[in-house]
């Protein structure tokens, strides 16, 4: 079957959209950092929807660890499709806006040039919670990170993001080719001050001239973004063969849904993303709260509790009565009332429409896709809201089951004693706190919530260790449904 490429899009089947604008005759605006499918599907997206109007914003989409996300986009033009799914059907359209790929195994220092030219104003970033190597309980750098170190002994030849993004800035105060604006795209609490904060840690330690230069130059909104994209599978791949025609070896998969909510604070021209509907706000913080606490919040939750209950799927999870009453209990309850209400709109009906996006039996959204790197998530999910109600003196109630749902999950075994593949940065910790308590889930809970980056001063909080350690406990002997069961009937 013949591949996709520009050549082939004037003979797609007419039912498929493509771009209304000449590929090939983009310039290149952003360089995008971790060209993974959300990217694809969410940012490239509504730089795609600009690109008739405005040609300048093509994309440089770079993978910094691996050529497997790179190889196939650049082997297609930069071309891919994006699959839209509701139980009504699929929407199959071809996204144009990637128009150049870097590996950074292999192209380190022309990724590093790249960054010195005056027509990019904006560079990007997803590379997934742990790619900043911070600590994910106080948002400092960690400078005893392998990758940072590396980096700050090789500041020529970076590995990391942070050291990739500081070599960049250098290039360009050196080439005098003017101020950008960094927006980090990852699901990350005040995500453009935390960059920012790490980006002149690291520069501050090299070139005390560059990081203030960075001060000046570069602007780092916060933003928020949402779209639900699940990884892609084999039928995707052959879903977008029959509604194209032609082979795409690389096509993303989302829900309809789509939200990007950015602080507007750049130091340089931007594509007018607000044509493709993303809002521009002077705070951000009050969306990306709402949507940390609410829709991730929930998901792991989901994910934790509902693999161990059997369910593969998000749509399974959430629709399962127990857990689905649990979640919507946990949001109503406790999180809401943590929460600033985002202009223009109704957290109530936020959280109905979440239950019915999570239902979406169209996406195959695995919970073991979503119980990945815990240890990074979860503050900014959990213990953002926990810390808020303890604050407050608000009761605690659900959010603790939440937290031992975790920790039950990442003991690696689940209640029939199978093994669970725990992804995270520090399944190796986990295995050891395991090891240490034997079959004690009260040394388990203990081991976890002294884990100092997770968890932070929680740690030292009586009330809640205990109301943690009581679920763990629960968990270990009754099993999910039971614990849920006896939780929902109690409280
Ligand atoms: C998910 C997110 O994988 C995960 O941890 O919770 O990727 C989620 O699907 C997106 O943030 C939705 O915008």
């Amino acid at each position: 079957m013949e591949r996709l490429r520009l050549a082939a899009l004037d003979h797609l089947p007419s039912r498929v959209a493509r771009p209304r604008y000449a590929p090939a005759a983009c310039g290149v605006g952003i360089i995008h950092l971790g060209l993974g499918a959300f990217h694809r599907a969410h940012q490239a997206v509504y730089t795609d929807d600009v690109l008739a109007a405005d040609p300048r914003w093509g994309i440089c989409g770079v993978s910094l660890k691996t050529p497997r996300a790179i190889d196939p986009i650049a082997a297609q033009d930069g071309l891919y499709t994006l699959l839209t799914r509701t139980t009504e059907g699929v929407d199959a359209r071809v996204i144009g806006s990637v128009r150049e790929t870097i590996f950074a195994g292999a192209a380190r220092a022309a990724l590093i040039a790249r960054f010195a030219d005056p027509r990019i104003a904006i560079v990007s970033s997803t590379v997934t919670e742990k790619g900043y190597c911070h600590d994910p309980a106080t948002g400092a750098l960690d400078f005893a990170h392998p990758d940072i170190a590396h980096d700050l002994t090789h500041p020529g030849a970076p590995v990391s993001a942070v050291g990739i993004v500081v070599a960049g800035l250098a290039a360009r105060r050196a080439a005098g080719a003017g101020a950008l604006t960094f927006i980090c795209c990852d699901n990350l609490p005040h995500n453009g001050r935390m960059v920012e904060g790490l980006v002149q840690a690291y520069a501050r330690r090299h070139d005390r001239a560059l990081a203030r230069w960075i001060g000046e130059n570069v602007a780092f909104p916060s933003t928020m973004v949402d779209r639900i994209v699940p990884a892609t599978t084999d039928a995707d791949i052959a879903e977008a063969a029959r509604e194209l025609a032609v082979a795409d070896a690389a096509p993303v998969t989302a829900e309809p849904f789509g939200q990007w909510v950015i602080e507007d604070r750049f130091l340089a021209a931007r594509p007018a993303w607000e044509r493709a509907g993303a809002q521009f706000v002077g705070d951000v913080a009050p969306f990306e709260l709402m949507k940390l606490r609410l829709l991730n919040g929930s998901h792991s939750t989901l994910a934790y509790l509902g693999f161990l209950m059997g369910h593969d799927f998000v749509w399974q999870a959430s629709s399962d009565p127990l857990l689905a009453r649990f979640v919507q209990r946990q949001m109503h309850e406790e999180i809401v009332p943590t929460l600033e209400r985002p202009a223009g709109t109704d957290l109530a009906a936020y959280c109905d429409e979440l239950m019915t996006r999570f239902r979406n039996t169209a996406l195959p959204h695995r919970t073991r896709q979503i119980a990945m790197d815990g240890s990074q998530k979860l503050p900014q999910r959990l213990l953002g809201a926990v810390r808020d109600r303890l604050a407050a003196k608000a009761p605690l109630v659900h959010l603790p089951l939440a937290v031992a749902g975790w920790i039950r999950y990442a003991s690696g075994t689940d209640g029939r004693g199978e093994r669970i593949e725990v992804q995270d940065p520090l399944a190796a910790t986990f295995a050891a706190i395991v090891a240490r308590a034997g079959n004690d889930p009260a040394a388990i809970a203990g081991g976890f919530l002294g884990l100092a980056s997770v968890f932070g001063d929680l740690a030292g909080h009586a009330a809640f260790r205990a109301a943690v350690g009581r679920h763990v406990e629960h968990l270990f002997r009754d099993g999910v449904a039971a614990t849920l069961a006896a939780h929902l009937a109690q409280e």
